[in-house]
C-alpha cells in the first residue's frame, strides 16, 4: 500500500462557501438567494470536482508515465449509489461541505437529497464493481472502470393495490448529472453488421452500421490516497452520415431508424439478474462498451501513434472481464490487432491472452451466456470468424493435451451441430490467464463442476478472490454512530483504511459499558430507521422489537419464500394459541428486493409477502409482535439506512446457490448476526466470526446434491412438518387473497410438486433455529457482545483486501510508486 497520503483538504469552511457562490453564479447563474437545494447540490458537487481535478490529471499522467500496469475493470454494471458524500469524505471536505451548507442558509441533508441515486447495476455484481473501484483508488492503484451509461437504470420498483410489483422507468438524468463529465473529443466509433470480404489475401470487415461511442468520465476519488482514477461509462450517440446515406435514396423516415437503433444501444440495463436473455440489444450493448474500452485503453496509453507496439499492452494494462457480460472483448481485441495494426495470429494471440482476466459471479448454469453462432454472425461477422478460428486452435491445442474426446468435446466454446452457439465462460477460460470464482466455496465449485474440464486441464488458471465492501461507503457514511465508537475503542480511525484493525474489538466484547454503548448505538440505527420509513414509506415501526431483515434480489434460490412460510407458521402459531403471546420475541421483518419484470414466480413472491404483511398489520392478536415491512424500490440509499438498524441478517439460499454475496459482509460489518447456509461467502464469514456468533442451518452443498439424486419430493416435507403443512395451506386457501384461492395456485404448486431450490426440505431446521436466536436475544448483553465480535472479525471483507488478492493472485502488478 503507498504512503502518499492527501492532506485533509486545508480548505475553511468560508473558502468552500466562497467557491459554492461561485458555482452557482459562474456556472449555474443563480444568486444564493435564488437557489434551491438542488442548485447548491450541483454547485457543491462541482466545486468537489475541481478540488480533485489537480489530482486527477496527475493520477493519469503518473499512469501513463510510470512502470506499474493500471487495471481496466470491464463491468456491464456500476453500482455507484449517491456521490456527494462519498467524494466529500474522500476529499476531506466533509466538515467544511456541512459548515459552509449552513453558513448559506440550508439544510445539508435536502442538499444531499437532492442527488439521484443512479441505479446502473442490477444488485450484487454491480455494487460489487462500484466497491472494486473505491478501492483501487483507495490503494493508489491507477484503474479505469469501464461500463455503459444507461440513460435508464434500474426500474424504480413501486406495488400496486394489490401488492404486485409495477416497473417504473427510472429516468435518472432528468435532471443535471454534474459528476459525469462527456468527453465528445474522446469518442470511439463502433461497428456493426455487414460482411467479411477477401481482399488482397486479407479477410476485411465491411460494417454495415456504426455507433458513436462517447466517454462519460467520473472521477472515483481515493480515501486519503491523494489519487483519483477515472469511471468512464460509454453513451451512445448516431453519426449524422446515416442520414446522408439513405436520404439520397429519398427514404427519409427509413433514414432516421438507424439514427434511433443506434442511440438505443445505450438506453437501458437489462433487469435480469441472474438469468440470461440472449437478446440482440444487449449483445450490441456488450460489443459496444467492449470495443469502445478497448480502443480507448490503446489511445491512452500510446496516443495516436500509427504503429504502436502494442506487445507492451499487457504490461500497461491488465483487463478484468467482471462475468461474462464483456468476454466479447476477447475477439475484438483480436480483430484490432490483426485488422487495425496488421499483428500476425499468434502475436495477437500472445498479446491478448496476457491481458484478459475472467470472474465468474454464478454458479446457476442458465447464467452463463451463451449466444447463438448466428446471432454474433449477423451482428459481428469477423468476430465470428475469429471465435471459430480460436476454437479450432482450442480442439487442436487440448488433442494434445488429452486423450479424452468426451471430454475435448465438452469443452468446445462453439457448438457442434446445426444452430451451433458461443459459450462466453468457456472462451474466458480459455483465452483469460486467470479464472475466478468470488469466495473459497464458489471458486472450489467452478473448479470441481461448472468449469471442471477447464480446471482438470488449466489448473494454474483458476483461483479465488473473496468478495469484499468498501468500509467507506458501508460503515463510515452509513454508520456514522458504529464508527465514532470503533474509532473510540481503537483510539485510530486508521480502520478505514486497514480494516483488519478491526480484530483489536475484539476484547471490549467481554467490557460491558462498551457492549451498552454498542447497544445504544444500534437502538439509535433502529430509530433512525424508523423515522425513515415512516417519513419515505409511511410505516410504523417499533425500535424495541427485533429489526429481522433480507435483502436482495428476488430469486427462488435466494428464498424468500422461506422467510414468509416461517412468518406464516408463527403466524399461525399465535393465531391457534399454540404459542402464547407473551412468549413471542416481538420482530419487525424486513423485506427489500426487485424481481426481474419477467419472472413470474419471483413477482408472486412479492405479491405474497405484501398481502402477509397487510393481513398480519390488521390483525390485532398479533399487533406488537410479528409485523412485516417492505419498503419498496431497495436501492443503495436504503441500503444504507437499513443495514446498521439490523440486528439480524438473513443469508438463507440453497448452499450451492449463491456465489457469495455482499450484503452478508456489509451487515456483519455493522453488527447484525448472520442466520444461514453454508453457502457462498457465509461460510467464510462463519469461520471468521466464529460458529457460536452464528446461526447455522440448513442442508450442506452435499446434502443438496444427495438429496437431487434421491429424487426430492417436497410433498414428503409439506406432510411431515404440520407447522409448515399449516402455513402453506394458508397460502393456498386464500388467507393472503381475500378468499381468493387461485392467487397463488402457481407458486403453490411449485412448491409441492418441484421446489427446485429446496425450500421445504430446509424449513424445520430454519424454525429450529429461531429458539436459539430467541433465546440469546433475551438477553441483550450477550447479544451485543456477539455483534462486536462479528464487527471485530470481519475486516477481512473489505474490498481492499480482495483488491489486495487481485494484485497478488491475478494482476501482478501493484501500486503507483510512493511520492516524495
Ligand atoms: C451475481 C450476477 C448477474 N452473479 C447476470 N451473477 C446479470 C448475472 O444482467 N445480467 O444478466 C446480472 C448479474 N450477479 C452476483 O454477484 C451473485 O449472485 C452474488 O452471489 C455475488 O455476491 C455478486 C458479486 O460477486
Amino acid at each position: 500500500m503507498t504512503e502518499l497520503t492527501a492532506p485533509k483538504s486545508s480548505v475553511t469552511a468560508a473558502q468552500f462557501a466562497d467557491e459554492i457562490r461561485n458555482e452557482l453564479k459562474y456556472t449555474q447563474g443563480v444568486t444564493p438567494e435564488q437557489a434551491k437545494p438542488a442548485d447548491i447540490y450541483v454547485a457543491t458537487a462541482t466545486a468537489v470536482r475541481k478540488h480533485l481535478m489537480d489530482s486527477w490529471m496527475k493520477t493519469q499522467q503518473d499512469m501513463i508515465n510510470g512502470n506499474t500496469k493500471a487495471v481496466g475493470y470491464l463491468s456491464a454494471e456500476f453500482l455507484m449509489g449517491k456521490q456527494l458524500r462519498n467524494a466529500l469524505l474522500n476529499s476531506g471536505l466533509t466538515d467544511q461541505f456541512y459548515a459552509a451548507v449552513k453558513e448559506l442558509g440550508f439544510d445539508a441533508q435536502e442538499v444531499i437529497d437532492a442527488e439521484y441515486e443512479p441505479g446502473l447495476g442490477n444488485g450484487g455484481l454491480g455494487r460489487l464493481a462500484a466497491c472494486f473501484i473505491d478501492s483501487l483508488a483507495s490503494l493508489g492503484v491507477p484503474a479505469f472502470g469501464y461500463g455503459i451509461q444507461y440513460r435508464y437504470g434500474i426500474f424504480r420498483q413501486e406495488f400496486d393495490e394489490e401488492g404486485r410489483q409495477v416497473e417504473r422507468p427510472d429516468y435518472w438524468l432528468t435532471n443535471e448529472d454534474p459528476w459525469g463529465h462527456i468527453d465528445y473529443a474522446r469518442d470511439q466509433r463502433v461497428n456493426f453488421g455487414g460482411e467479411v470480404v477477401e481482399e488482397a489475401g486479407k479477410r476485411v470487415w465491411k460494417p454495415a452500421w456504426a455507433v458513436r461511442a462517447i466517454p462519460v468520465d467520473y472521477m472515483v476519488p481515493g480515501y486519503e490516497s491523494g489519487r483519483v482514477n477515472t469511471l468512464r461509462l460509454w453513451q451512445a450517440r448516431s453519426y449524422d452520415e446515416f442520414d446522408l446515406l439513405t436520404f439520397n435514396k429519398s427514404e427519409y423516415l427509413d433514414a432516421v431508424k438507424p439514427q434511433v437503433k443506434a442511440e438505443d444501444i445505450s438506453k437501458i440495463l437489462y433487469p435480469e439478474d441472474s438469468t440470461e436473455v440472449g437478446k440482440e440489444l444487449r449483445l450490441e450493448q456488450q460489443y459496444f462498451f467492449a470495443s469502445a474500452s478497448l480502443h480507448d485503453a490503446i489511445r491512452v496509453f500510446y496516443g495516436d501513434a500509427e504503429k504502436p507496439d502494442l506487445t507492451t499492452f499487457p504490461d500497461k494494462i491488465t483487463f478484468q472481464l467482471n462475468d461474462t457480460h464483456p468476454v466479447i472483448g476477447i475477439p475484438e481485441l483480436m480483430r484490432i490487432l490483426i485488422d487495425e495494426y496488421g499483428y500476425d495470429w499468434d502475436t495477437a494471440w500472445d498479446i491478448t491472452t496476457k491481458t484478459f482476466n475472467y470472474t465468474c459471479h454464478t454458479l446457476l448454469p442458465e447464467a452463463l451466456e451463451v449466444w447463438p453462432a448466428s446471432l454474433i454472425g449477423k451482428l459481428l461477422p469477423r468476430h465470428l470468424e475469429i471465435i471459430e478460428k480460436i476454437n479450432d486452435q482450442f480442439m487442436h491445442e487440448l488433442e494434445g493435451l488429452t486423450d479424452d474426446e468426451a471430454k475435448i468435446e465438452r469443452m468446445r466454446i462453439l457448438t457442434a451441430g446445426e444452430n451451433p452457439s458461443v459459450r462466453m465462460a468457456y472462451l474466458a477460460s480459455y483465452a483469460g490467464s486467470h479464472v475466478n470464482g468470488v469466495a473459497e466455496l464458489h471458486s472450489q465449485l467452478l473448479k470441481d463442476v461448472t468449469l471442471r474440464d477447464f480446471s482438470d486441464i488449466y489448473p494454474a488458471k483458476f483461483t479465488n478472490v473473496t468478495n469484499g465492501v468498501t468500509p467507506r461507503r458501508f460503515m463510515k457514511l452509513a454508520n456514522p454512530g458504529l464508527s465514532a465508537l470503533i474509532t473510540e475503542g481503537l483510539g485510530t480511525d486508521k480502520w478505514l483504511e486497514d480494516l483488519e484493525l478491526l480484530k483489536n474489538l475484539e476484547p471490549l466484547a467481554q467490557d460491558d459499558e462498551f457492549v451498552k454503548k454498542f447497544a445504544k448505538v444500534k437502538y439509535d440505527n433502529k430509530v433512525r430507521f424508523a423515522d425513515f420509513a415512516k417519513s419515505e414509506y409511511g410505516f410504523k415501526l417499533d425500535p424495541t422489537t427485533m429489526f429481522d431483515t433480507m435483502i436482495k434480489r428476488l430469486h427462488e434460490y435466494k428464498r424468500q419464500a422461506l422467510k414468509i412460510l416461517e412468518v406464516i407458521a408463527t403466524y399461525a402459531d399465535i393465531k391457534s394459541g399454540k404459542v402464547k403471546v407473551e412468549d413471542v420475541t416481538p420482530r419487525t421483518v424486513i423485506f427489500g428486493a426487485k424481481a426481474a419484470p419477467g419472472y413470474y414466480l419471483a413477482k408472486m413472491t412479492i405479491q405474497l409477502i405484501n398481502n402477509v404483511a397487510k393481513v398480519i398489520d390488521n390483525d390485532p392478536d398479533v399487533m406488537g409482535k410479528l409485523k412485516v415491512v417492505f419498503p419498496w424500490n431497495y436501492n443503495i440509499r436504503v441500503a444504507q439506512m437499513l443495514i446498521p438498524a439490523t440486528e439480524l441478517d438473513e443469508q438463507i439460499s440453497q448452499a450451492g446457490k449463491e456465489a457469495s454475496g455482499t450484503s452478508n459482509m456489509k451487515f456483519a460489518l455493522n453488527g447484525a448476526l448472520t442466520v444461514g447456509t453454508l453457502d457462498g461467502a457465509n461460510v467464510e464469514i462463519r469461520e471468521r466470526v466464529g460458529a457460536d456468533n452464528f446461526f447455522l442451518f440448513g442442508m450442506t452443498v452435499d446434502e443438496v446434491d444427495k438429496m437431487y439424486e434421491s429424487n426430492y419430493d417436497p410433498a414428503k416435507f409439506y406432510e411431515a412438518d404440520p407447522r409448515l403443512k399449516t402455513a402453506i395451506d394458508m397460502v393456498a386457501d386464500g388467507t393472503f387473497s381475500n378468499g381468493d384461492k387461485e392467487t397463488y395456485a402457481p407458486l403453490v404448486s411449485d412448491w409441492l410438486t418441484k421446489d427446485w431450490f429446496m425450500t421445504l426440505a430446509d424449513f424445520t431446521a430454519y424454525h429450529d433455529i429461531q429458539s436459539q436466536i430467541e433465546t440469546l436475544y433475551a438477553d441483550q448483553l450477550e447479544w451485543n457482545r456477539k455483534a462486536i465480535l462479528n464487527v471485530a472479525n470481519s475486516g477481512y471483507f473489505s474490498s481492499d483486501r480482495s483488491i489486495e488478492d487481485y494484485l497478488d493472485r491475478v494482476w501482478m502488478t501493484g501500486p503507483l510508486p510512493t511520492e516524495k
